[in-house]
């Protein structure tokens, strides 16, 4: 699988992953394009978004409180265990759109949350910032300065946080190798990642059952599930 690429991941000193909602659907949790699509029952675009959480805050606390309930539940799959494990090995980052907290749970140490975290809830209005794994009594949850609370996720048309926007562009532009897994590569400026990386001379090798819109520009495009092919990796890196 990894023949033509085995030198450069055996001489990488950092391997940097970007991820998306791909490499956690084999945790059960539905991608938001796919098939199984999240997306199926509300149209997303239209609910991560400030103008809908205040229009209708209980409707786009209902759709978080589902997904929370079902991350919640979810483990961390080979895909997310093998990153983890990489760090034995080698200088990892993990550069996630995801908002579930896996690759954390799996072991990961240098995650980056680009789209933040279902798991932590802020307030609106205050400085209130907490990592909450219980289900709502009522919804929208009100905070103690009586503001409604929201999930601590960057939604459509709202800024990624810039020490970790900042923080990523900088691995991205500092590493050897860069893995793009379970991602459509649709949302930007996530979708930059592998371009600031290719710029900085870095291999890169993306995991997917499916073509993106940059497959034709990596040094190895693998049409397959992250959890069946990551594995693969560590008796290479490992020798
Ligand atoms: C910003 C958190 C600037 C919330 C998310 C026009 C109008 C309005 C906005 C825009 C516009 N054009 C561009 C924009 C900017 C917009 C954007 O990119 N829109 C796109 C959709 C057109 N971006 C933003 O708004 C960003 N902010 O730009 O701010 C700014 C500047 C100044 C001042 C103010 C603002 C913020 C973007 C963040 C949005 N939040 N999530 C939540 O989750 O509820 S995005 C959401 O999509 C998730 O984070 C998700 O990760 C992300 C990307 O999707 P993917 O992860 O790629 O998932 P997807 O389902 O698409 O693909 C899954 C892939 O996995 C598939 O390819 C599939 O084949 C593969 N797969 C499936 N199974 C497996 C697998 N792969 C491996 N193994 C498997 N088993
Ligand atoms: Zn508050």
């Amino acid at each position: 699988m990894f023949e033509s690429i085995a030198d450069k991941l055996y001489q990488a000193k950092k391997i940097v992953f970007v991820t998306g909602a791909g490499i956690s659907q084999e945790s059960g949790i539905p991608t938001f394009r796919g098939k199984d699509g999240l997306w199926r029952k509300y149209d997303a675009m239209q609910l991560a978004t400030i103008d809908a959480f205040y229009e209708n805050p209980k409707l786009v606390w209902e759709w978080y409180e589902e997904r929370r309930k079902n991350i919640l539940a979810a483990k961390p799959n080979a895909g997310h265990v093998t990153i983890a494990d990489l760090e034995k090995f080698k200088q990892v980052r993990v550069l996630t759109q995801n908002i579930d907290g896996l690759h954390q749970l799996a072991g990961s140490s240098q995650v980056y949350e680009l789209h933040g975290s279902i798991i932590t809830i802020k307030c609106t209005v205050c400085d209130f910032k907490e990592k909450i794994t219980g289900e709502f009594s009522e919804l929208p949850p009100i905070c103690k300065c009586g503001n409604i609370l929201r999930p601590d996720v960057v939604w459509f048309g709202e800024q990624l946080p810039q020490d970790v926007w900042s923080g990523a562009i900088m691995q991205a532009n500092s590493c050897n190798v860069m893995f793009v897994v379970g991602t459509s590569l649709a949302v930007s400026p996530a979708n930059m990642l592998p371009i600031y990386a290719k710029q900085n001379g870095a291999t890169i090798i993306e995991v997917n059952p499916e073509e993106t819109p940059m497959s034709k520009s990596m040094d190895l495009s693998i049409r397959s599930t992250s959890a069946k092919v990551l594995p693969e990796l560590l008796s290479i890196v490992s020798k």
